[in-house]
């Protein structure tokens, strides 16, 4: 397949070229809807950009002292019941991890929760850390 890139100098920094010279603005490229006439601001809006080839989704990424950095982040923000005999209580928390993937490159990124997403399968392709918690009630993923 081969792609025509036509450059439109009218085109301000906030406005995407479509294939055809039209300038719309950027916020319509990979929106879901075609604003260009010829379709192209919905062409290559995939989220993910990583080398089938080369990543492999089972390893995690590792600095140069091979170590890979997981930050992570938990709120508690909620405290039910306690039960002195069975040892248990009830807890509402938020738990996020971040790390960084130099082997992962993205593209289409929208403010908001409008525009490209990364779909289920790319999510699949990454390594994400596997966290459980092996006393807790309730298996949480
Ligand atoms: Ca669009």
């Amino acid at each position: 397949m081969q792609n025509q890139i036509c450059l439109s100098f009218q085109c301000n920094l906030q406005e995407f070229s479509c294939h055809d010279g039209t300038c719309l603005n950027s916020s319509v490229r990979c929106n879901g809807i075609n604003e260009c006439f010829d379709g192209s601001d919905e062409i290559d809006c995939r989220v993910l950009k990583i080398s089938q080839d080369s990543y492999l989704g089972a390893n995690p990424p590792v600095t140069d002292d091979r170590r890979t950095i997981i930050n992570v982040s938990t709120e508690i923000f909620y405290i039910g019941s306690f039960d002195p005999k069975a040892m248990t209580f009830v807890v509402g928390f938020k738990f996020e991890m971040f790390w960084f993937d130099s082997r992962i490159k993205f593209a289409n990124l929208k403010n908001g929760t409008s525009g490209a997403q990364m779909l289920e399968s790319e999510k699949q392709l990454i390594w994400i850390p596997k966290i459980f918690f092996s006393n807790s009630l309730q298996s949480i993923d």
